[in-house]
């Protein structure tokens, strides 16, 4: 019998590309999703495989729906996606930010003590974690200083998990990734926001990009190798914690030259600073050490920064050109 995962944020960025790379395996794919006005497939869908998902209703919010979707698909593996994930909003709605990003990781593990401990557990851990950074490079102890409600918010969901693990003695285990896009990432996000613009800019649709900082750095990865990575962080011998990064940082300014370039533009002639951009709090500098991930898991990044950026603003190209496509 093939294995069954349970995928919460299945219509996010990282839950596509995973629960493609389960499908791919033969597990049985178990699409947790949130009930919205309208449905939001639109990723698995490009991918081509939302009717290869057996879907359920379900809600970081909500603790009996939890119970009820783990009793009737019983997974041997849960992999926890959903969050309220940018954290600029997490600034306007920090409340509600630590309801679903962080008490969420808490009721989720809950509900699986509950109904079945021998499940294994992932966490969306993050490098937004090390926030006002303790040292360079990150690895899995350094300490961390999140400067973010969702940053906080994650650091709980991170420690629930480690106590969970050592109290209960559950299989529970917390990636934590640095950034990882690709042309699946949300448009809110700053690199699909500047490749976007770019394929837009290029086919005259727009005619400025608002920034704000273009100072921050960032280790940014091809998300596809990172789920991967998740996968891996469920199948070893005992759960351990690993970060996931490419151990090279760039700045925004330096992906946005790259995105341009990529177009054949320059940059000066249509980025403009906008203080609206500006976080009250940033995180300067991100740079991660995937060492553990590559001894342990024989994880290692492939794609390199110029080749992300060009992958995703060649995908934005190619939808602007398909026009009502790349909403
Ligand atoms: P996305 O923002 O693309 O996806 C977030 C997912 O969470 C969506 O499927 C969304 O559903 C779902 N969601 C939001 N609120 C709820 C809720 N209340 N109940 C159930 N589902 C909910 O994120 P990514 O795919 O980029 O990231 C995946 C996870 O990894 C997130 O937890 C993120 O915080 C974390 N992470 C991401 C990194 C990155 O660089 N991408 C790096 C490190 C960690 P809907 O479609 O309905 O909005
Ligand atoms: P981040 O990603 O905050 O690192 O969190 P984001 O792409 O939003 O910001 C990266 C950096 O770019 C700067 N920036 C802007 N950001 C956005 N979104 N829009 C802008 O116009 C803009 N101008 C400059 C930001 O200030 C920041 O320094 C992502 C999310 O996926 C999290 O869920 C995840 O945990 C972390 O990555 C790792």
């Amino acid at each position: 019998m093939g294995k069954t995962a349970l995928i919460t944020g299945i219509t996010g960025q990282d839950g596509a590309y995973l629960a493609e790379l389960l499908l791919h395996k033969g597990y049985t794919v178990v699409g947790a999703e949130r009930r919205a006005s309208t449905r939001n497939r639109a990723r698995l869908d490009e991918l081509g495989i939302t009717d290869e998902i057996i879907f359920t209703d379900f809600d970081l919010a909500d603790q009996g729906n939890m119970v009820r979707a783990l009793e009737k698909h019983a997974p041997d593996e849960v992999y926890n996606l959903a969050a309220q994930s940018f954290v600029a909003l997490s600034f306007e709605q920090p409340v509600m930010t630590g309801d679903i990003t962080g008490v969420g990781v808490a009721r989720l593990l809950e509900a699986i003590r509950t109904v079945n401990p021998e499940t294994r557990f992932y966490q969306a851990s993050t490098s937004e974690m090390f926030g006002k950074v303790q040292a360079v490079p990150q690895n899995e102890t350094t300490p961390f200083y999140p400067r973010s409600p969702y940053g906080v918010a994650k650091l709980y969901g991170h420690w629930m998990t480690v106590n969970y693990r050592e109290s209960y003695d559950m299989y529970a285990c917390s990636g934590i990734l640095f950034n990882h896009e690709s042309p699946l990432r949300g448009v809110e996000f700053v690199t699909r926001k500047i490749t976007l613009a770019v394929a837009r800019i290029k086919h005259g649709l727009q005619r400025e990009l608002r920034l704000g900082n273009l100072d921050a750095k960032r280790d940014w990865g091809y998300a596809k190798e990172y789920v991967a990575g998740m996968h891996a962080m469920l199948q070893q011998a005992a759960p351990e914690d690993f970060v996931l990064a490419t151990g090279e940082t760039h700045t925004v300014e330096e992906f946005v030259e790259a995105a341009f370039e990529a177009a054949g533009l320059e940059w000066r002639d249509f980025v403009v600073i906008d203080p609206a951009f500006v976080r009250p709090a940033e995180v300067d500098l991100l740079l991660g050490d995937p060492s553990k991930a590559k001894a342990k898991l024989g994880w290692t990044p492939q794609t390199s920064f110029r080749e992300l950026v060009a992958l995703m603003v060649e995908a934005d190209l190619e939808r602007v050109a398909r026009p009502l496509s790349y909403a």
